[in-house]
């Protein structure tokens, strides 16, 4: 049995579900509506709705394929969040989603529904490379072929700044107030970073319209977190069997979950502070604290870990040397961090282990390798040069980041090939293609990738050389060995 709104009353009693109206207006559209979406802001929505608030239905958008609408569409949105930690599990059932639209069949249906009067936000999880920015320096990919072609044909845009662009421009013309844009993204200075996208758009298509946006369009940066492996077949029929309905919507995650929102909106503001969100001025320092301790040392971990075979996150975890690797990570960024308030360094590292130890979740090592290119510089580039800048050594960043250009290899540790899934796959390959078999070569070429690296660090002497000997353990003694002996602890630079 298919999970419909129909069927809500034959669901097993214990269920917690929607009790609130969900033929309420739509207030939010978002744009790119993955699980981890399904798990977090619509959650914390369903739970606005459920105390009482009205007017915060999402309208969702997939940017690319047909597919999420074909699960969430004929089940009236609904949906089952599965929450599992070691200590047990809990499911929910969340309401908020009121339908899925499918921006490449229909854009002008996205840009009304976000250019309709009800609608006061925006939310976004497009994935790093969804906002068109050069990664290094967060400025909009002007030249590229997909953002040229939404400047050509501005009322059927593909890209994220195109559609945001159009959608703002038709509420201008209708003499409406900018719905506020919430970038919900492990990107730096999310907000503005769009802000900074969408006003470059603009300007390329309408001075006055860029001015317009400027002057009255809130574009507040938020840090989110929360683990959300992605859903498996076989996580759908486990669910199936035990709870007797068929979801194939359904997201597993953690017990855990953070929202921190920069409080500037230009239209109707949610009182998320109502469930649970911080609303603040400051979100950098929350920011840096996330995208620094746990994307950085995910990303190591996905690295190192799917190197020595490793499938899952609590596996690696539980691996010789792996946890001290990542404690290692912990001790380099910490120094770089501005604790806000109320933030604990050790207590937030425990919490972090003990989520990263989580045998339930199942969290894809493959998955969160994807796309280095873009999440490199956030979570350890940045750490390496602010530690660089005061003499001090990185060499646990230094193995995290030869690790990446290990993986950009595309083979193995038994010579197996596999597809590196990421927007400069082809510059990576032919990177190394041209560098030829020595470490050295190799480190320098990938180095030189600017959009990656900037053009600061090739000439570093300290970081170079530290790099090349991780690359040449990493190469001769394979990462399960290079990581149980302790080699990030061990590599002592001859000169940071
Ligand atoms: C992960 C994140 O896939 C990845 O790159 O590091 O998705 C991570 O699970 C979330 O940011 C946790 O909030």
């Amino acid at each position: 049995m298919r999970l419909t709104r129909k069927q809500l009353d034959h669901l097993p009693s214990g269920l917690a579900r929607p009790s609130y109206d969900r033929s309420q207006p739509v207030g939010v559209v978002h744009l790119g509506l993955g699980a981890f979406h399904r798990a977090h802001q619509a959650v914390y929505f369903d739970a606005l709705m459920q105390a009482g608030e009205r007017g915060w239905m999402i309208r969702g958008a997939s940017l690319r394929s047909g597919r999420v609408a074909a699960q969430l569409n004929p089940q009236d949105g609904l949906y089952t969040c599965h929450v599992r930690d070691a200590e047990g599990e809990a499911r929910q059932l969340v309401g908020s989603i009121h339908d899925v639209l499918v921006a490449p069949d229909d854009p002008a249906a996205l840009i009304s529904a976000m250019s309709a009067a009800e609608t006061a936000l925006v939310t976004l999880t497009v994935t790093e490379k969804g906002y068109r920015l050069d990664p290094q320096s967060g400025a909009l990919l002007l030249g590229a072929a997909d953002i040229q072609s939404d400047l050509a044909n501005p009322d059927r845009p593909t890209t994220v700044p195109g559609l945001l662009t159009a959608a703002l421009a038709a509420r201008r013309a209708a003499g409406l107030a900018a719905f506020t844009t919430l970038s919900c993204d492990n990107i730096p200075d999310n907000g503005r970073r769009t802000r900074a996208a969408v006003l470059a758009f603009a300007k390329a298509r309408d001075p006055d319209l860029e001015r317009w946006i400027a002057d009255t369009a809130a574009f507040p940066s938020s840090m989110v977190d929360r683990i959300v492996p992605a859903t498996t077949l076989a996580d759908i029929d486990a669910l199936e069997n035990v709870a007797g309905y068929r979801d194939e919507a359904m997201v597993k995650t953690e017990g855990f979950t953070q929202w921190v929102v920069e409080d500037w909106f230009s239209d109707r503001r949610p009182p998320l502070e109502l469930v649970g969100v911080e609303m603040t001025d400051d979100v950098a320092a929350w920011e840096r604290i996330k995208l620094r301790l746990l994307n950085g040392s995910h990303s190591t971990l996905a690295y190192l870990g799917a190197l020595a075979g490793h499938d899952f996150v609590h596996q690696a975890m539980a691996a010789p040397g792996f946890a001290d690797l990542v404690e290692a990570i912990w001790d380099e960024a910490e120094p770089t961090l501005d604790a806000p308030a109320g933030f604990d360094a050790a207590t937030y590292r425990n919490a972090l282990t003990r989520r990263f130890a989580n045998p339930a979740l199942e969290h894809s090592l493959v998955q969160i390798a994807m796309d280095g290119s873009q999440k490199l510089p956030q979570r350890l580039l940045a750490t390496l040069r602010e530690r660089h800048a005061r003499g001090d050594a990185s060499p646990a960043l230094c193995l995290a980041i030869a690790a990446w250009m290990r993986w950009q290899m595309g083979q193995d540790e038994q010579g197996r090939a596999f597809e590196v899934d990421d927007p400069l796959a082809s510059q990576t390959r032919a990177a190394l293609a041209a560098a030829g078999p020595e470490p050295a070569d190799q480190v320098a070429a990938l180095l030189a990738i600017e959009a990656i690296f900037g053009n600061d660090l090739v000439g570093r002497a300290g970081i170079v050389d530290t790099l090349v000997a991780a690359l040449t353990e990493l190469r001769s003694r394979g990462a399960a060995a290079c990581v149980a002996s302790g080699l990030a602890r061990a590599m002592n630079p001859a000169d940071a």
